[in-house]
C-alpha cells in the first residue's frame, strides 16, 4: 500500500499467482478488455514469443474511494513457469492481496498444490503474514473436460473458509467476481490500517 497524501490517492497491489499456464494473464486481458477504458490503464505485458510470462502483466484501475481517498488497484501476475520462480517473490514484494488461479486439469492437481506451499514460502520469506493477506483462490479451466470436482481442489488446497469461484478466464465466467471479491477484501483490510 502506498498513500499519496497530496493527491489523495492510494496504491493498492493485488498479485495474480498460480502454476503455469493456470490463466493468469488471460484474466488480466478479460479484464482489460470489458472495463470501461476511462477506468483503465494499458495492459502491460512482459511475454516471450509463445505468450508466457517472463516477468509479469500489469492493468491499473481505478474504482470508487476509500475514506475519501482514489485507490488505484495494481494488478499483476507473476511468472508461472518455474524457470522464473526467482521473479515470483520480487513480484509479491508489498501486496496488499493475492488471488490463487488454480488449474483445475486432473493431471495439474499436483503443480496446485506446489505452487501454493511456493505461494507461503516467498510470504514467509518475504516476512508477510499469510493469516491477514487477503486472498481469494479461482479453480480456473472450467470448461475444459478433464476436470477436478471443486471440492476436490479444496481439499487439495485447503482451502477451509478462504473464499473461491468457479471460473473459465477463456470464456469470462467468473473472472469479475473473482477481481470483485479481492478489491473488496483489500479494501476493507485497508480501511482498518488508515
Ligand atoms: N479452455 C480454457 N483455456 C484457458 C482458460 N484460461 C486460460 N486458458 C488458456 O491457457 C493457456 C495459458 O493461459 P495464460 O493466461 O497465458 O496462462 P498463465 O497462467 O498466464 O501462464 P504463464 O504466464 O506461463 O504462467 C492459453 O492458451 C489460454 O488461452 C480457461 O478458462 N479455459
Ligand atoms: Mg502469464
Amino acid at each position: 500500500m502506498l498513500i499519496n497524501w497530496k493527491l489523495r490517492e492510494i496504491n493498492l497491489k493485488i498479485v495474480y499467482y498460480g502454476p503455469a499456464l493456470s490463466g493468469k494473464t488471460t484474466n488480466l486481458e478479460f479484464i482489460h478488455a470489458h472495463t470501461n477504458p476511462k477506468m483503465r490503464g494499458d495492459l502491460v505485458s512482459l511475454k516471450t514469443r509463445e505468450d508466457r510470462t517472463i516477468f509479469f502483466d500489469f492493468l491499473q484501475i481505478e474504482l470508487g474511494a476509500i475514506k475519501g481517498l482514489k485507490p488505484k488497484f495494481q494488478l499483476y501476475t507473476v511468472p508461472g513457469q518455474t524457470y522464473y520462480l526467482a521473479t515470483r517473490k520480487v513480484v509479491l514484494q508489498g501486496c496488499d492481496g493475492v488471488v490463487f488461479v488454480a488449474d483445475s486439469q486432473r493431471e495439474r492437481l499436483a503443480e496446485n498444490c506446489a505452487t501454493r506451499v511456493n505461494l507461503l514460502t516467498n510470504w514467509r520469506d518475504l516476512g508477510i503474514d499469510a493469516v491477514r493477506m487477503p486472498l481469494i483462490y479461482q479453480f480456473n479451466k472450467c470448461d475444459l473436460p478433464n476436470i477436478v470436482a471443486p471440492e476436490t481442489l479444496r481439499a487439495a488446497l485447503q482451502v477451509d473458509t478462504t473464499p473461491y469461484f468457479i471460473a473459465s478466464a477463456t470464456q469470462g465466467t467468473g473472472v469479475f467476481e473473482t477481481l470483485k471479491a479481492i478489491i473488496n477484501a483489500v479494501a476493507a483490510r485497508v480501511q482498518t490500517q488508515i
